[in-house]
């Protein structure tokens, strides 16, 4: 089965931008022909309480014929591979891959939940998530655009065409 997943990505050490760069290359090896699609990149604020640098974000769209939890690993090793390490919740990170959505699918696991839990109230996903999916209607029959309020524009400078 060929599915359309959404995967976040955000950095915020170790050069962000080509951070993503990066992961976008590996992302590639997951999609299906050049099913590949990426949004503009954006520098956002750090949400939580946690004190560090501002971060990068994209979404990154793609057809995939991996299972859910194929997925996941496969979005983890890239982590690794860019020398992800978690020194601390909701600390800093040189990558960070979220899958956001598959397909139309609501998805329970100990290791995954899908749609992420954060999207709908995250501004640096749902307006780089629009880049690429204006018209998306998210598993619980909510439109993407209905989520998005004027002031999350504001709160994302985009880098990155
Ligand atoms: N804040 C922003 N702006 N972007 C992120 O990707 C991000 N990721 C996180 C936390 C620490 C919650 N804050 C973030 O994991």
């Amino acid at each position: 089965m060929a599915i359309q997943a959404y995967v976040a990505l955000g950095a915020n050490l170790a050069n962000p931008t080509q951070q993503l760069d990066a992961a976008v290359d590996a992302l590639s090896a997951l999609a299906v022909g050049d099913s590949l699609r990426v949004s503009s990149y954006y520098a956002s604020k750090p949400m939580g309480e946690v004190i560090q640098p501002d971060y990068v974000n994209a979404v990154a769209g793609f057809i995939t014929t991996l299972e859910p939890i194929e997925l996941l690993d496969a979005l983890q090793f890239i982590e690794q591979q860019q020398g992800r390490v978690r020194l601390q919740h909701w600390g800093p990170r040189t990558l960070d891959l979220d899958l956001l959505l598959y397909g139309q699918q609501q998805i329970s696991l100990p290791r995954l939940t899908v749609p992420h839990y954060g999207m709908k109230q995250r501004s640096f996903v749902l307006i780089p998530l629009a880049d690429i999916a204006p018209t998306l209607t998210l598993p619980c029959n909510t439109s993407l655009e209905s989520l998005i309020s004027v002031t999350m524009r504001d709160e994302l400078q985009k880098l990155i065409e």
